[in-house]
């Protein structure tokens, strides 16, 4: 790359592709920064879906004109101020969606099944001592609801519908093709489901859509998990069914404010019985993070190149 690009880069990495590999090759053949401060002369901003990027920064990026998104969430990026000034936003889709339907299955079966709890009972000497593991719960044969139909809620269906229990949707509208049954809102299908699996993506008309009547709705033999955004969960509800034991259980991979500290704002949450928490990692596998990676190098390749943008969010 001529040094005359890498003196004055137009990439501003916000976070770092995984594996380390294509980070590495990525910046040797593009202009890269990693200078959070860097401004001016900034055409194309990385970031992640968790990470996304404000309107706030937005306006102080001028030659802002591409925003590739690692991942496929955009509820932390402001579409409308990318929109309004032309800025292309690019996402990651598909390569993500068979790793984070297979964690979400991890966390129903570990959860149901108390695989953590036999664990913690195991290396602290409990059953050595005579204690008893819990009985668990199937997940095999049972009623499984899913909110959001998106590629993720299609990817969970199809691996739901393997273990031969009944798949019941939820989605703005049925959804022609789909082998699985509509049910017309998120109540409804909580309450004729055993294991209530959240997809969809976070919006201001998703927030806490799952709230305490649905919650109630799933019951003290239901299961929640969700691998969606932490903000569709009335989290508050959440830890109040689970100590009421009007919830069943519950298994988290995402919350309303992550990184989750151990004795913060989802205290109440972390001391609720039954229930399984990981860090946020439902694509995290390196199969899916090498394809996002090719996938974020291939929209700014485009970009650069003057092509047509592989994965648009916006009008490109
Ligand atoms: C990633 C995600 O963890 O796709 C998303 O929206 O939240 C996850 O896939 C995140 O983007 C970090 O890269």
């Amino acid at each position: 790359m001529k040094d005359e690009a890498k003196a004055n880069p137009s990439i501003l990495a916000l976070i770092e592709l995984k594996p380390a590999d294509m980070m590495e090759a990525f910046c040797a053949e593009h202009p890269v920064t990693r200078d959070a401060e860097a401004r001016d002369g900034i055409e194309v901003v990385l970031t992640s879906g968790a990470r996304g990027l404000s309107g706030e920064e937005i306006a102080e990026f001028p030659d802002l004109r591409l925003i590739a998104v690692n991942g496929v969430g955009t509820d932390a990026v402001d579409l409308d101020a990318a929109t309004a000034r032309g800025i292309h936003v690019t996402t990651t889709p598909d390569v993500l969606s068979e790793a984070v339907a297979e964690l979400a299955l991890g966390l129903a079966i570990s959860v149901r099944r108390r695989i953590g709890e036999g664990e913690r009972l195991l290396r602290s000497g409990g059953w050595s001592n005579g204690q008893k593991p819990r009985l668990g719960q199937a997940l095999t044969g049972c009623r499984a609801g899913i909110l959001g139909y998106g590629r993720i809620g299609r990817a969970l269906a199809d691996m739901l519908r393997a273990l031969g229990g009944d798949v019941i949707y939820h989605a703005r509208k049925p959804h022609d093709d789909a082998p699985e049954a509509w049910r017309p809102d998120t109540r409804t299908l909580a309450a004729e489901s055993d294991v209530l699996f959240v997809t969809l993506s976070a919006t201001p008309e998703t927030r806490y859509i799952v709230d305490a009547p649905v919650l109630e709705a799933l019951g003290s033999e239901g299961t929640l998990v969700n691998v969606a955004r932490g903000s569709v969960v009335d989290s508050a509800a959440l830890a109040a069914a689970l100590h009421g034991g009007t919830l069943g259980s519950a298994a988290l991979d995402v919350f309303e404010v992550e990184p989750v500290a151990p004795d913060g704002a989802e205290d109440g949450l972390l001391r609720a019985p039954n229930t399984l928490f990981t860090p946020h990692i439902a694509s995290a596998t390196n199969e899916a993070r090498r394809a996002m990676a090719q996938l974020v190098i291939a929209n700014i390749d485009a970009y650069l190149a003057g092509s047509p943008l592989p994965s648009p969010v916006t009008p490109a």
